[in-house]
């Protein structure tokens, strides 16, 4: 079945893709408020400088990983190199000292599973979350910024499924469908398992950068800028590979054995994981593998009603990309 649709519709799909490049251009966040966010961290940098001099300010999440929307709320992690430190009091201290600065609607989330400082500013109008030595997701950041400066098609799809997932409401972790993050990394996946390949595997070339973070050596090929060519040989376009993308999550992935890793740019089994039955929560009903946290499942918050609706609104986007002479309407109707 995929096959004969593949064949189908790869003939004629490459109309379809002006509204599409359309689409990703309007979700851009303009300069100005990239401008705003810059001005917003330099004030952090500040307050967070006179109280802990050897703490760095690192912004993660889309509003650096590049995968960003216009008005977005930014995500900050404030990395210490303290063993002593006790990030309740600490999360307390800062929500005191951005308190006293004028900043509002602050608040300490001391209990949360990643704890944080909730603040909005009133000249920017950014809301902010800070969190404290959350290092590794500075990381994964880099990684899927590294990876999106190699070939301008990932940052089209990726906008693309966000803004699709978060139209259909599967961007919700907490109602059981996937993060903004674990979206990123299908996307990332899809691209370099292309024939050609339209994106490497970074992870599997000789390392150019490498951090130990809480025991995990992350290391990879970050010379990006040397890849500009990698995907050229291949010539898919936009609607091209939007339609590949929910062909590939609606029909072409086996759900029940495997385990899509970005690391390894491959398909793994999830015998190999030891992902093939319930633990505790995890279900592993659909599996993503943390590129660094490689025991880390993105996939671990999809329950049994959520995989139902998830790969219904799989079909239902391959089936819009496959009949719809003006797919873009519906593909991002409203749910
Ligand atoms: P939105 O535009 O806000 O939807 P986002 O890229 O900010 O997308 P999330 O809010 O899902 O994505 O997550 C913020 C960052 O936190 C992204 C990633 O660096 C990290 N992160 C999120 N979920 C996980 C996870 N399960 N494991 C490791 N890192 C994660
Ligand atoms: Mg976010």
């Amino acid at each position: 079945r995929e096959r004969k649709m593949y064949m189908a519709c790869r003939n004629d799909i490459h109309r379809h893709d002006a509204p599409f490049i359309a689409v990703y251009k309007s979700l851009i966040p303009a300069e100005e408020e990239l401008e705003k966010q810059r001005q917003l961290m330099a004030q952090l940098e500040n307050l967070v400088a006179k109280e802990w001099p050897h703490a760095k300010l690192y912004l993660y999440g889309s509003c650096a990983n590049s995968f960003g929307f216009p008005k977005s709320d930014i995500d900050v992690c404030l990395a210490i190199d303290d063993d002593d430190i006790n990030k309740s009091d600490m999360l307390l201290k800062l929500a005191d000292i951005l308190e006293s600065d004028n900043l509002q609607n602050v608040q300490a989330l001391t209990r949360a599973r990643v704890p944080i400082v909730k603040l909005m500013d009133p000249v920017t109008g950014i809301s902010c979350d800070i969190c404290i030595n959350n290092v590794l997701a500075v990381v994964n950041t880099k990684l899927l910024r590294d990876y999106s400066r190699i070939d301008v098609r990932l940052r089209q799809l990726a906008f693309t499924v966000k803004h699709w997932a978060k139209s259909r409401r599967v961007n919700e972790t907490y109602q059981g469908t996937l993060s903004s993050y674990a979206y990123v990394l299908m996307c990332i996946h899809f691209l370099q398992l292309r024939r050609p390949p339209i994106l490497p595997c970074l992870q599997e070339m000789k390392p150019t950068y490498s951090v130990r973070v809480d025991n995990i050596r992350c290391s990879y090929f970050d010379d990006v800028d040397r890849l500009e060519n990698f995907g050229s040989s291949n010539r898919e376009t936009i609607a091209e590979l939007v339609w590949g993308f929910f062909n590939y999550w609606a029909y072409a992935h086996d759900y029940a054995n495997t385990v899509v890793s970005v690391r390894t740019g491959s398909i793994l089994g999830k015998r190999e994981k030891d992902w093939t039955r319930r633990v505790g929560n995890d279900r592993h009903l659909i599996c993503i593998e943390d590129p660094f946290e490689t025991s880390h499942d993105l996939g671990r918050v999809v329950d049994k009603f959520s995989i139902r609706v998830l790969r219904e609104e799989f079909e239902r986007a391959a089936e819009i990309m496959h009949q719809d002479r003006n797919p873009c309407a519906k593909l991002f109707e409203p749910y």
